[in-house]
């Protein structure tokens, strides 16, 4: 990570009263209200790095991004900076939310590959991983409940007895975005990294679902999985599903093929499902059964508030009323610089910045993507490349102008296909910390 935020570390590090009032604006003269002027801008810019070029268009109380993005992060984890995944097939570069069960994050600007190498590809793990199949292709997938004639097919019989296709598909964790809830929620504390886009190789979860005969009765599906709980209770750590309609998008894959590789134990070899455009917790790893239900499947990920979110607004600390809660379908829209990284230094005198980063939209399209350098006073649409299939993300990249040297927070904002464009800060809190998608901030310096 930058420099900049080191040195924000570091001053937490030494004295976090006047850490917290710099980034914060507390003592400091920072207003909530107004925009930042005095003594407050004074200190943040020294805090930044330098002069901040477009402060009278900064938000009051707004937090800096090349304080703010990780400042969060590092005091939690008491400024000793974010802890690198070391793992097997892993860059060393992910960031551990957890270790038992594992769970790591793509800092953005290593999203910056139209196709996120696995070695990049975060992972979220709900139990124990299970050891590696000795054969994969005598691993057994069972699919039953309301079907005619329930299955129990091979590996090796499935790769041979349907088409495969592959397509490159977004996965995103339902909790992605998480960290930027205020006041902060239960959960892994996720930025905007709880996501890749990698091509996965697979049978449509459709042709075999209908191959065993779909009954009138099947209303959602059920999913299960090799692993266990850390606990070793019997009951499985996750078992999720998604309606009929939405189990039968083509674009569902029962996949063997990450990246053109066989899928590694950790993202759920030798088999996994890959649900595109909802929670990643419905593409199951490991994947041993499914089973057709007559009614909304209640396996563990699937009651109370998991994976829900409130359909009216409520206050933090306020009872949980789980009937204004609904599942959370389809993710919201998101965008993502992926270069520069937060914290970047460019020289004296560069007066344009080149941007790349990657939009998508759950099960929505990408209508468009917006960069400012300003603060939100103006905004410039971006160029997106054309998406390889559904679900896959829109890469883009704009280049910005700046007028001077100093301080600039860059700005991206998606909007969706229903006109739905990311919030300023996120929204609808929830005790869960499920649906953050505020716009991403990056704060780069120049001379
Ligand atoms: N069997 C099983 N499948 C699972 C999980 C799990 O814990 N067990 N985690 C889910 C969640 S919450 C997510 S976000 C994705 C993450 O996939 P990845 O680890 O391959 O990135 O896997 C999903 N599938
Ligand atoms: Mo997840």
């Amino acid at each position: 990570m930058g420099k900049l935020e080191r040195s924000v570390a570091e001053l937490y590090c030494d004295d976090p009263e006047r850490a917290d009032a710099v980034v914060f604006g507390r003592r400091t003269g920072i207003s909530r209200r107004g925009f930042v002027g005095g003594a407050g801008l004074a200190s943040m810019s020294a805090a930044v790095g330098g002069p901040i070029v477009f402060a009278a268009w900064m938000p009051g109380g707004m937090v800096p991004a090349a304080l703010a993005q990780d400042a969060r992060r590092e005091t939690a984890s008491a400024v000793r900076g974010p802890s690198r995944l070391d793992f097997p097939g892993k860059d060393g570069r992910l960031i551990v939310l957890g270790d038992k069960p594992l769970v790591a994050e793509t800092p953005e600007h290593l999203l910056d590959d139209d196709t996120t190498p696995t070695a990049r590809f975060f992972i979220r793990n709900n139990g124990q991983m299970p050891q590696p199949a000795g054969d994969p292709d005598a691993w057994q997938l069972t699919v039953d409940g309301e079907v005619a004639k329930p299955l129990v097919i091979a590996l090796g019989e499935l790769k041979r007895r349907y088409q495969p296709r592959t397509l490159r598909m977004v996965l995103e964790c339902g909790g992605n975005g998480r960290s930027h809830f205020v006041p902060e929620t239960q959960g892994h504390q996720w930025g905007n990294g709880g996501v890749g886009c990698a091509e996965w190789t697979g049978v449509p979860l459709a042709d075999v679902l209908r191959s065993a005969g779909i009954k009138p009765s099947a209303v959602y599906t059920a999913h299960f999985g090799a692993d266990v709980s850390m606990s070793g209770d019997p009951k499985p750590p996750l078992s999720r599903g998604v309606p009929l309609r939405k189990a039968l998008d083509p674009h569902n894959l029962l996949a063997w093929v990450m990246n053109g590789k066989p899928l590694e134990n950790v993202h759920g070899a030798p088999l996994r499902l890959v649900i595109p455009g909802w929670p990643g917790s419905v593409s199951h790893k490991w994947l041993s059964q499914i089973i057709l239900r007559d009614k909304v499947h209640d396996g563990p990920g699937m009651t109370d508030i998991s994976y829900r979110v409130p359909t009216k607004p409520m206050l933090p600390g306020t009872r949980i009323d789980e009937s204004s809660f609904r599942i959370m379908e389809s993710m919201p829209v998101r965008s993502i610089i992926t270069s520069p990284a937060n914290g970047t230094r460019f020289g004296s005198g560069t007066r344009e910045i080149k941007l790349r980063g990657a939009a998508w939209a759950g099960d929505l399209e990408v209508r468009a993507v917006h960069v400012s350098v300003d603060f939100g006073a103006t905004w410039q649409a971006v160029q997106m490349a054309p998406p390889r299939n559904r679900y896959d993300w829109r890469r883009w990249a704009a280049s910005v102008a700046v007028p001077s040297d100093g301080y600039y927070e860059i700005w991206a904002r998606a909007t969706d296909s229903n006109n739905r464009a990311q919030p300023h800060v996120a929204g609808n809190w929830n005790p869960a910390g499920n649906g953050a998608n505020p716009m991403h901030h990056v704060g780069v310096l120049i001379g």
